[in-house]
């Protein structure tokens, strides 16, 4: 998969390098590249900020540049199709994004990603771009960030987590929350490791038991507690047929 952000702060980027996204770029399963705004611009100060029509606080990124800037880095790929990008816009006006999302977006060949500051881009932009190709605006939740490369880092972690060979066990993900499946996108409960004893505290019986079932059936219940403490929500909105007759006598 190849990645394209464009940003004013391409230092922001950085955590790109490391870990899980920094080991599947050095293995050449993501390409990655964090391109400086300020490069389009042509005045002596780079600016890419100007006022808002109507008034109001806050800057508004100019167009000219993002225009620039999305047209080099589109021109350096597939058109479209298939093969073309998907360009996401971070915003907290956007739409949420969730595991759905990111496992959408784990199987497309492109995505760029156009990180704002300041009170957003010019309108016109999106609506340019949303003529040609495949455009979401996207919100990683409900609060407001300075800009949008934190939202951008959250979302490559979640997308390169998913592609083929990134993560060294591919059932790894199988379990996680939000994961629909065995555990029918309730969140995952408590985990465990030695020594058995801590500061008192024992591991529950069941998980030294061998009894793959009675150990399936605990990792079930412990799941659906701590959806309906933490995120009834998920529960309010789940599929009936996915929580089993013994889940909804709980
Ligand atoms: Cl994508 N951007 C900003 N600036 N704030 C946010 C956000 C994005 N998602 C939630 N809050």
């Amino acid at each position: 998969m190849r990645i394209d952000v464009v940003t004013i702060f391409p230092e922001y980027l950085e955590p790109l390098n490391v870990s899980l996204v920094g080991k599947a770029r050095a293995r050449g399963q993501l390409d990655v590249r964090v391109h400086d705004l300020r490069e389009w611009t042509h005045d002596r100060h780079h600016t890419v900020d100007d006022t808002p029509y109507g008034g109001g606080p806050g800057m508004v990124m100019k167009p000219e540049p993002w225009g620039e800037a999305l047209d080099s880095v589109l021109e350096s790929g597939p058109r479209g199709g298939e093969d073309g990008p998907v360009l996401i816009v971070p915003t907290p006006s956007g739409r949420p994004f969730s595991q759905r999302l990111a496992v959408e977006l784990a199987a497309k060949p492109w995505l760029v990603f156009t990180p704002a500051r300041y009170e957003g881009i010019d309108r016109r932009v999106i609506e340019e771009y949303g003529g040609r190709l495949d455009v979401r605006e996207v919100s990683i939740g409900d609060y407001v960030l300075a800009g949008g490369e934190a939202p951008v880092l959250v979302m490559v972690e979640a997308i390169a987590r998913l592609l083929p060979g990134v993560l060294g066990n591919a059932e790894s993900h199988r379990d996680d929350s939000f994961a629909p499946g065995t555990m029918a996108g309730l969140l995952e409960g408590p985990v465990y490791t030695k020594p058995p004893e801590w500061r008192g505290r024992g591991i529950p019986e069941v998980l030294l038991s061998g009894h793959h079932g009675r150990i399936a059936r605990w990792r079930r219940d412990q799941a659906l507690a701590r959806t309906s403490a933490n995120r009834p929500d998920l529960i309010e909105s789940c599929d009936p047929e996915a929580l089993d007759k013994h889940d909804r006598a709980t």
